[in-house]
């Protein structure tokens, strides 16, 4: 297997971060790491982390001084694991909504494409039964229709976060194009990959709510991303394939 980097941002997740990592390794797939991005979370997740990194080696710890956004987090965290040498890259949540037992099927599909979203909306997938019905209609709206009529992209799942990409992928969309934070960090990660050309494909997931700890979003997020994502496409939409970054910035070419 070639070498694969989950970047699991956290934030207030003492409960969480123990049992996706141990979660994770019990996939047992080889060549499979972990890298931690913590924003120096008052519950002490960071420190956690520390403790579990000490005792295993494929797992690695990026500390942050603040909490300024997912986006941000993530835009580092893929950053490192480009510079850890990673084939593919995981991006997910660290309170099991994103369910660890999809990412054999992440890995099957990134062999022909480019990016892989785990897709709530795809056929197949599905939200936690307990979401109300408004609350479903919003998210299904907003990633089904809203989204993909202003930009134009066949995604289903614009605003999810769990997904695989492809080394090549990230350097090719130059992380430092990337402005947005939050849902829209999402939004504009998969118009940007698909503005230049990249092949994207959506596998379904069932996104149960997490049990233990605390979501950071609210629905002020949400109607503020609705908005943003006129602004995505505004700074994007005259991307062409022509303009795939070929190496990582500040790096020479051999
Ligand atoms: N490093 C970092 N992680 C964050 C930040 N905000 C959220 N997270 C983490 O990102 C993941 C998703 O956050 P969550 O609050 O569950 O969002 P929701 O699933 O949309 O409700 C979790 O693993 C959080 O701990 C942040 O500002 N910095
Ligand atoms: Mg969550």
């Amino acid at each position: 297997m070639l070498k694969t980097v989950v970047v699991l941002p956290t934030y207030n997740e003492k409960e969480n971060l123990p049992l996706m990592v141990e979660a994770l390794f019990a996939l047992n797939l080889d060549n499979l790491y972990i890298l931690v991005v913590d924003d120096n979370s008052p519950d002490g997740t960071g420190k956690i982390a520390d403790e579990l990194a000490a005792k295993n080696p494929k797992l690695n710890v990026l500390h942050r001084q603040e909490k300024n956004g997912l986006g941000q987090a993530y835009i580092a965290g893929f950053k490192k694991a480009l510079a850890m040498d990673a084939d593919y890259i995981i991006q997910m949540d660290c309170d099991f909504s994103h369910q660890p037992k999809y990412i054999p099927d992440l890995l099957k599909a990134i062999e022909q494409n480019d990016l892989v979203l785990g897709s709530r909306f795809a056929k197949g997938g599905s939200v936690d039964e307990n979401w109300s019905f408004y609350r479903k209609l919003l998210t299904w709206f907003a990633n089904r229709v809203y989204t993909p009529t202003i930009l134009g992209i066949p995604v289903r799942d614009a605003t999810g976060g769990y997904r695989i990409w492809r080394r090549n992928t990230l350097i090719g969309l130059d992380l430092n194009r990337i402005r947005s934070n939050g849902y829209v960090f999402q939004v504009e990660m998969a118009y940007v990959t698909s503005r230049l050309g990249f092949r994207v494909a959506e596998i379904p997931i069932y996104f149960p709510d997490r049990e233990l700890g605390e979501s950071k979003m609210d629905i002020r997020i949400q109607l503020e991303a609705a908005m943003r994502v006129w602004e995505v496409r505004k700074r994007h939409h005259n991307l062409t394939p022509q303009m795939r970054q070929t190496q990582i910035p500040g790096e020479t070419s051999a």
